[in-house]
């Protein structure tokens, strides 16, 4: 019958395969193994005044404590909106207030987080019995599986940023998460005796001669003044062609990213600097500590000021402008440390039209 003869016997074989859970390569290789990374994320930007001005609300409306363990507001993506708390694939950031005399009990988990101190002082993080007080512009660790609570012993509301490797452990089913039977884990030590062991005096406690690959890194707290400092001593060579003057944050004990997993990068742009463009594989979630300019990503310009949020997708084109009068700061985490151990980081340089991408659209959140 010539109904029979129409039937493509390939076609009948796919329809066959997917009946039984299997499937035909030679349809979806392309697809499966991208020329390069495809994915959905897209770029956003959020402004400072937008997130502080719910943060504070919810500061009317909830109290810390062992009901509401932390208050955030959290980055959620829209274009990854049915991923919780996903600002990239693998990263989240959100903004945390604390007020004075409250406590954000202890608890671990196996995302590491990593803290920028936004506005205030007084409060504090321990973590597992190291307490130390956060100040503004300080990166406070919070290690993977390492105890942790905050207080606040000042006056004023204190404000920071949280980043953890929330789409990561979530992607690789690898999240655990306990609470202390306190509330809060005992102290040891004196307070930011980690500052004094291991910031940069170039000495090391003999106990720690033979550590293990270095994590956690038993520096938990990188003061702002000595970055900063970091930095101006930099701006006198030539800056990177990418990213200005930039630091890592490292581990004092292996010299590699201060978190196993989170990288963390503070960069300095010059007033009028404009950075060449170039692409990578990791992801970037960046808080602009001070200053105002933009970032284009694929061609669209992201203007920022002070306090603002934003977000590269793997493998977006980006380059960086200082508009303002003064040094822009830019602090930024990725997961470039992740990339690197899995062999997946690539870079490319943008060699176009001098390096600097043509702006087809200005953003507009
Ligand atoms: O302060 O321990 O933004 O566990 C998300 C998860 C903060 C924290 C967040 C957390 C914390």
């Amino acid at each position: 019958m010539s109904q029979h003869l129409n039937v493509d016997p390939l076609e009948e074989l796919s329809k066959q395969l997917e009946n039984d859970h299997l499937g035909p390569l030679w349809e979806t290789l392309g697809e499966m193994v991208t020329k390069e990374p495809t994915h959905s994320m897209k770029p956003y930007l959020w402004k400072w005044q937008t997130i502080r001005q719910h943060l504070l609300k919810s500061g009317e409306l909830l109290t810390v404590g062992r009901k509401a363990e932390r208050r955030v507001v959290y980055l959620q993506n829209p274009s990854l909106k049915d991923k919780v708390g996903f600002a990239t694939e693998t990263l989240y950031a959100g903004i945390q207030l604390l007020l004075p005399g409250e406590v954000a009990p202890s608890h671990r988990h196996s995302q590491g987080a990593i803290r920028f101190v936004i506005e205030g002082d007084g409060a504090f993080t321990t973590v597992n019995g190291e307490k130390t007080y956060m100040e503004e512009g300080d990166l406070v660790l919070t290690p993977a599986w390492t105890w942790h609570d905050h207080g606040h012993e000042g006056t004023e509301p204190m404000i920071w940023m949280d980043g953890l490797d929330v789409g990561m452990v979530k992607n690789l089913c690898g999240s655990f998460f306990e609470l202390f039977d306190e509330e809060t884990y005992p102290v040891k030590g004196i307070p930011d005796g980690t500052i004094s062991r291991f910031a940069g005096v170039g000495v090391r406690p003999i106990a720690d001669r033979k550590g293990k690959d270095g994590y956690p890194s038993p520096l938990i707290n990188y003061k702002w003044d000595n970055v900063k400092k970091a930095l101006e001593e930099l701006s006198q060579l030539e800056p990177d062609p990418f990213d200005g003057y930039a630091v890592d944050y490292i581990n004092p004990t292996n010299g590699q990213s201060a978190d196993a997993r989170i990288g963390c990068t503070m960069q300095m742009l010059s007033p009028g600097m404009h950075t060449q463009g170039h692409r990578h594989v990791h992801s970037v979630i960046y808080h602009v500590k001070k200053g105002s300019g933009y970032t284009v990503i694929n061609g669209e310009k992201y203007e920022w000021s002070t306090g603002d949020f934003f977000v590269i997708p793997p493998w977006h084109w980006h380059e960086h402008g200082n508009t303002g009068e003064e040094e822009a700061f830019l602090f930024s985490i990725n997961d470039r440390p992740v990339m690197e151990m899995v062999g997946l980081e690539m870079e490319e340089v943008y060699e176009k039209n001098n390096g600097f991408q043509e702006v087809e659209r200005i953003f507009q959140p």
